[in-house]
């Protein structure tokens, strides 16, 4: 079984693994740490991670970048046209209302959905970390932004299906970095409890979370971010300025080539890294538009200047994590930065002003996520001895349920005669599960969504459910119980539903000898299981709801509130209340995501891209097999097996030299693997010889050389 953890970022991905000394972070096919999260499509494969950043100045509208902005997300959502505006590849509103990328790819145009992009990034990631461990990877943890929302959620799960991963958890990007703070330390408190503030500022956004410590445990208090937020916004603003600048200086409008954009946007993230750690910098780029050669500079004070929108949003996600764990700066023990978007100097200098000291960078920045995912997964791993670390994690959204409904209880919020109770509030645990009473007739629908608003780009709906068809035997209102499930992923559904139906049942005498208490707690023994529950409390309230927390954990143990009140009438003899349980069929309908047909399409496609991939990869693996053949042997026929063959030989071979060559850059510059494994079969047979011989007299000439120094 393997343990890995992925950090999936908007411009790097990070691999862990864990090893029983600790974790390691993987190198890629190039030997880098970092993989860039690129797809570029081809006209015979795909380019995946650091091949996919290297093609994506030669082909840039189908090269596919910063993914983790598009899943789950509707077209017509603000934020994502905001994003496309900065995108060279093209994207159009699928008929699901999601967006669709229109790529080039084997020669005709194709389309992708986001998840199956960020697919393509998690097999070559998945593939990285099997080639590390020499082993088949699916059990992982992959780090996801805290502000994710249920679509996209479920698209990332999907994405690991198709990818042919099993996340044991997608775990927020923050709590990974926090675990990965927390479980080396030794000086945590036994009493009391240590606030660390982390600060994330990654490619495209920001994330906040303040954790509280203990020792053997981590909580997290709050948190706090800005979705659009991140490295990529400072490099917007260089872009724009220098656009602007070469439209009156060189008379070039660089919108109107994307190659152009690309270019610019590049050099300037390579600006604005310059300038992190110099007071000013220049820009330099040949050729950029119409012939034209371009020429910028910019102080640090300038770049500063223009980046004040941007700066001035930093503090907002900061001062609501702070409230929102209901602490004064005094009691925040140190602050951590991590995400290579906070090396801007003017960021460091926000944070060191806003928490009254200097954060720390005692981690290290690029590589935490990945670390703590992979922490997690052992954690998480029966397969795996983890020191003992308890990990508190919270949902940073309301969850609620809303239904047509009168009677409204005095807690509930009435809408449109519609009733909507908060199920999981703001800052819940993970996972988490509730069980919800309803008092209904017929079949009825509940709608999920988000209430928090305040976070615009939250959307309301989550799903839709429909409980029925059922009849209670009486005729009357049936009694409805409802669990619901916040899981380890953050995502939210209906776990069953059951129709309680209440029964009388006389218990025989003796039983009660024990106590003339007013409740006794009855045994869930095996016959009573899942067919008949003892229940106390009939209410036949409309629309009356009784939450119910239930430890996850030992949800199927304790009965707690099954237990039932005892009636004894004049004769003496005894009753209890028993409720005869019927399942309720439940349908869900999610506002996203995908079914189960287009998830096995989906891999099926994914299995036969991976495969032409392979194809290519060996078909060049070939190739390069006859070029290295011609130059070796050119070499050696000049060198060490010279004095082996004779003219005629020598020249009959180079021809055949020649010939191949000349064909590898002409006919043969792109053809089939078995071309090549043929091509490299003739020249062998006429060059082998050669090898033999030359083996032949070697081997032999030592054994030459000492015979005659014996005589
Ligand atoms: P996200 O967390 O948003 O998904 P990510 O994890 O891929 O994205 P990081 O790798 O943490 O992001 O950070 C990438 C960003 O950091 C880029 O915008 C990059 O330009 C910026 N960056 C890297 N080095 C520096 C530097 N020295 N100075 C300023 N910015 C830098
Ligand atoms: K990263
Ligand atoms: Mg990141």
């Amino acid at each position: 079984m393997s343990v890995v953890g992925f950090d999936v970022g908007n411009e790097n991905c990070v691999v862990g693994v864990a090893r029983q000394r600790g974790i390691d972070i993987v190198l890629n096919d190039e030997s880098k740490r970092e993989t860039p999260a690129v797809v570029s499509f081809g006209e015979k494969q795909r380019f995946i991670g650091t091949a996919g950043a290297a093609s994506l100045m030669r082909n840039p509208k189908n090269s596919v970048s910063q993914i983790k902005r598009l899943i789950g997300r509707k077209f017509s959502d603000p934020d994502l046209q905001r994003d496309l505006q900065s995108m060279p590849f093209t994207v159009t509103e699928g008929p699901d209302g999601f967006p669709l990328i229109h790529v080039r790819y084997l020669g005709e145009q194709s389309t992708f959905t986001p998840t199956q992009v960020l697919a393509m990034v998690l097999s070559n990631l998945k593939s990285i970390a099997e080639k590390n461990l020499n082993t088949a990877v699916m059990d992982c943890c992959i780090g996801i932004p805290v502000y994710f929302t249920d679509l996209q959620r479920r698209a990332v799960m999907d994405a690991a299906a198709i990818a042919g991963l099993h996340p044991l958890q997608l775990f927020h990007e923050t709590t990974a970095t926090a675990l990965a703070y927390g479980i080396y330390k030794t000086d945590l408190p036994e009493n009391g409890q240590r606030n660390v503030a982390f600060v994330d500022i990654g490619h495209a956004s920001m994330q906040v979370c303040i954790a509280g410590f203990k020792k053997g445990q981590l909580k997290i208090l709050s948190h706090g971010f800005d979705p659009s937020l991140g490295g990529r916004d400072f490099d917007e603003v260089l872009f724009k300025h220098f656009a602007a600048e070469f439209k009156v200086q060189y008379g070039i409008d660089v919108y109107q080539n994307a190659r152009a954009c690309l270019r610019l946007r590049t050099a300037c993230e390579k600006l604005k890294k310059v300038l992190s750690a110099n007071p000013e910098a220049h820009l330099s780029i040949e050729c950029l538009m119409d012939e034209k050669d371009v020429k910028g500079f910019i102080k640090r004070e300038g770049f500063e200047r223009i980046s004040t929108p941007i700066l001035d949003r930093v503090k907002a996600p900061l001062e609501k994590a702070l409230a929102e764990a209901g602490l004064t700066l005094e009691k925040i023990h140190s602050v951590e930065v991590v995400g290579s978007g906070s090396r801007v100097p003017a960021i460091f200098r926000i944070l060191t002003e806003f928490f009254r000291k200097e954060p720390r960078r005692t981690m290290n920045a690029s590589e935490c996520v990945a670390r703590g995912c992979a922490l997690q997964c052992a954690i998480l791993s029966p397969t795996f001895k983890v020191r003992e670390f308890q990990v508190h994690d919270g949902f940073p959204y309301s969850i609620a349920l809303s239904w047509k409904g009168s009677a409204p209880d005095s807690e509930n919020v009435v809408t449109d005669n519609r009733q909507t109770t908060i199920v999981f509030p703001r800052g819940n645990p993970i996972p988490s599960v509730k069980v919800l009473t309803f008092y209904r007739s017929s079949t009825f629908t509940v709608d999920a969504m988000y209430t928090n608003l305040e976070d615009s780009q939250v959307p309301a709906n989550i799903s839709t459910y429909t409980f029925g068809p059922f009849q209670s035997t009486k005729g009357e209102r049936a009694k409805i119980k409802m669990k619901v499930r916040l899981n380890i992923h953050g995502i939210f559904s209906v776990e069953s539903a059951t129709m309680l139906e209440v029964e009388d049942v006389e218990i025989p005498t003796p039983s009660i000898k024990e106590s003339h208490n007013e409740s006794i707690k009855m045994d869930t023994d095996a016959t009573s299981k899942n067919t008949s529950v003892a229940e106390s409390d009939i209410n036949m309230q409309d629309a009356k709801i009784d939450f119910v927390d239930l430890d996850v954990g030992t949800e199927s143990g304790a009965p707690g509130p099954e237990d039932k009140p005892v009636q004894m009438d004049a004769d003496g003899k005894v009753y209890k209340k028993k409720f005869k349980r019927t399942i309720v069929p439940v349908v869900e309908f999610v506002y996203g995501g995908m079914s189960a047909a287009d998830l096995q399409e989906a891999v099926e496609k994914e299995f036969e891209m991976a495969l032409q991939d392979r194809i290519m990869e060996e078909t060049k693996d070939k190739k390069n097999a006859v070029e290295a053949y011609v130059y070796e042997m050119r070499n050696k026929l000049h060198d060490k097996y010279q004095e082996f063959v004779t003219t005629p030989e020598k020249e009959a071979l180079a021809a055949k030299l020649q010939e191949v060559e000349d064909w590898l850059y002409d006919d043969g510059e792109d053809e089939t693997k078995g071309v090549y494994i043929a091509k490299l079969e003739e020249l062998k047979k006429q060059g082998d010889f050669i090898e033999e011989r030359y083996k032949e007299n070697t081997e032999r000439g030592p054994a030459v050389d000492q015979l005659v120094r014996c005589i």
